[in-house]
């Protein structure tokens, strides 16, 4: 395995868009240089397409302070943004729909390809919700009382928050949000009341808009968590895995299935598919069989139930295929570049989309359910293995670069880890090493690539500097895919950029541990809808120290914010007491009443806020700083 260095993953990437150049294929990285310079109106969030008068682009001058209608700038950076939160809640929360409406499948007996894996969670989570002793019942009932009392959660029409949010909340942070009413009370009728309020000559009150872009992150919330728990009780809670990440996982005597996207109950299918098919894959001449490797979030929920490798991350989708030895991409939902379609295409790759609601004109599609998903997922895995004979060796060109990863860091895994040492009280193990000053606090990265800036770079430099300074740092989505690939998900890692005190911390936790493997640098805890399981750490520090969130020092950053997902992930950590550091400009400098609220005055309000910083070695010091006054403040 080649080892990794400061900017190894980097130079894997250049050496890919360089071959990409020589083969005349246009990539991301090419088409967003197209893309500049951008539109100022755009990009401090003051241009309104919101009706057909438009667009209304705001300027000083006299007269055009305000659009058609009389918007001004406050009123249509507030609508832009919280437009683009609406639409991040429900990607999250459709996803969580279908997990939840397969959890039913199983429970009445029509879904027959999966099986409940962690019958312990789901009674768990039925009694959390609502279930009684003299209810108890078999499996197949749980899982359809769960998956009904989630049903409730979208559309109920009674004004009680969803079972959901309460259930996955402490009840300091609960009753804050009680407060300022932005509970959610439905996930659709929700998502269809805000954007209502978002209409042409609606709501023109930017404050009041702004609330409802804090409950669109609530809606967020309730989304992922109940799509992280479903996930888990159908597929398995994760525990520690060792597998590698990059390019290079990438096999040239194997048939490699790429899956991208969000859905786990495809990708997982998949896995089952590619043992089942290995026959046939070595009659048609792959020596070492069926190679699942993994894109974005489908890819991270792979890796860490199964140990699948992970080949790219959002940024770095387009060069897979470029290696000229993917056989199929499959993708579902979210997070897919269209452009995907013109680069298969310069190759033998079968893209292959699933989802109704994520297709591409000209691209095979295979529609997938959760009734026949078995048959889905031997059809796919069959198209792969007749790409894979019509592949040209000449255009094969894999780098030799990949690292060691230990991932799947569940809540359930670190709770093991910990009771180790503190076998009754395992969440004092983390507590005191923030007591004593061992280590100086939490760090989440949660979050997207951005071609804005280079591959990977604002989140594997922040990691390394915060490492540094004896920072804990959590990983999920496409950061856990950028720090996998650059190595910091090792043993290694840890020896060569922790600080003395995170060090200390890791090496105590290792010298207990019963696992195999040692620990890395970084905790991968998963996909994007996977930030729930940060927020269930922070909830059980916080009911370990007596604290409520907003004074713990714990922060979440989005180095390379791209999604309208990562945005809504931003708000609700936000809305919980979380200060969030974005090294990416967000689109809403246009108005400074709506830049103030967010960055500053949010904190008073809720106890989290915005900061943004596009330099990361200026926003790791941000981190640093907010952690250190978190660590003195006496709440
Ligand atoms: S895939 S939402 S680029 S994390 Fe979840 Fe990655 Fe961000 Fe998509």
């Amino acid at each position: 395995m080649s080892s990794s260095s400061s900017n190894s993953s980097n130079n894997n990437d250049d050496q890919m868009l360089k071959r990409a150049r020589e083969l005349g294929i246009v990539t991301a990285a090419d088409r967003y240089r197209a893309q500049t310079p951008k539109c100022q109106f755009g990009e401090t969030g003051i241009c309104c397409t919101v009706c057909l008068q438009g667009p209304c682009r705001i300027t000083k001058k006299p007269g055009m302070d305000r659009g058609v209608c009389g918007a001004n700038a406050d009123t249509i950076v507030a609508r832009n943004l919280v437009r683009h939160l609406v639409f991040g809640a429900a990607g999250h929360s459709d996803h969580a729909r279908e997990m939840v409406l397969a959890l039913k499948g199983v429970g009445e007996g029509s879904v027959k390809d999966y099986k409940i894996s962690d019958p312990k969670k789901l009674q768990h989570l039925a009694e959390k919700l609502g279930l009684t002793d003299a209810q108890t019942q078999d499996e197949k009932a749980l899982a359809l009382f769960v998956a009904n009392k989630c049903l409730q959660d979208f559309w109920k029409y009674d004004a009680s928050p969803c079972l959901w949010s309460q259930a996955n909340l402490d009840a300091k942070a609960l009753a804050k949000l009680q407060e300022i009413a932005i509970l959610p009370s439905a996930i659709d009728r929700e998502i269809v009341h805000i954007l209502h309020q978002l209409n042409m000559g609606t709501d023109a009150d930017p404050f009041n808009i702004l609330l409802s872009g804090l409950r669109a992150g609530m809606i967020d919330f309730t989304g992922m968590s109940m799509a992280t728990a479903v996930t888990d009780i159908l597929f398995g809670v994760p525990y520690p895995v060792v597998t590698e990440a990059n390019l290079g996982v990438l096999k040239k005597t194997q048939i490699n299935i790429a899956v991208h996207g969000h859905n786990p109950l495809l990708s997982q299918v998949i896995v089952y598919a590619a043992k089942e098919l290995h026959k046939e894959a070595l009659e048609a001449g792959a020596s070492e069989g069926i190679n699942i490797v993994g894109i974005c979030c489908t890819g991270n929920e792979l890796l860490m139930r199964e140990g699948i490798t992970s080949v790219a991350n959002y940024g770095t989708q387009e060069l897979a295929v470029i290696t000229g030895v993917l056989d199929a991409m499959v993708v579902d939902v979210q997070c897919i570049n269209p452009a995907l379609k013109e680069i298969c295409q310069a190759f033998h790759t079968t893209l292959i989309t699933t989802s109704p609601r994520a297709k591409m004109s000209g691209v095979m599609h295979v529609e997938f359910e959760t009734t026949s998903a078995l048959e889905s997922a031997l059809r796919i895995t069959r198209e792969a293995i007749a790409s894979f004979k019509r592949r040209d060796d000449t255009l094969i060109h894999i780098p030799d670069y990949k690292a060691e990863v230990i991932g799947g860091f569940s809540v359930e895994a670190m709770l093991a880890l910990f009771a180790k040492i503190e076998c009754d009280h395992p969440m004092r193990v983390l507590a005191n090493a923030i007591s004593n000053k061992t280590i100086k606090g939490i760090c989440a990265f949660i979050g997207c690539n951005n071609h804005r800036v280079e591959q990977d770079q604002n989140i594997t430099t922040m990691a390394r500097e915060l490492a540094q300074k004896d920072v804990f740092i959590l990983s999920t989505g496409c950061a856990s895919g950028a720090l996998a690939k650059a190595g910091l998900m090792s043993s290694l890692a840890v020896e060569k950029y922790a600080g003395p005190g995170l060090k200390h911390f890791l090496k105590q936790l290792e010298a207990k541990s019963t696992l195999a493997c040692g620990l890395p640098l970084v905790f991968n805890m998963g996909a994007c809808v996977d930030n729930s399981r940060v927020a269930l750490l922070w909830k059980l520090l916080a009911e370990e120290m007596n604290l409520p969130l907003s004074c713990l020092p714990v922060v979440a950053s989005s180095p390379e914010i791209m999604s309208e997902k990562a945005l809504a992930i931003g708000c609700w950590m936000v809305a919980i007491g979380v200060p969030v550091v974005v090294s990416i400009p967000l689109p809403v400098t246009g108005s400074a009443y709506v830049t103030e609220l967010l960055t500053t005055k949010l904190k008073d309000i809720v106890g989290g806020y915005f900061s943004i910083e596009p330099d990361p070695l200026a926003a790791t010091k941000i981190i640093d700083g907010i952690l250190q006054e978190r660590i003195l403040k006496t709440c």
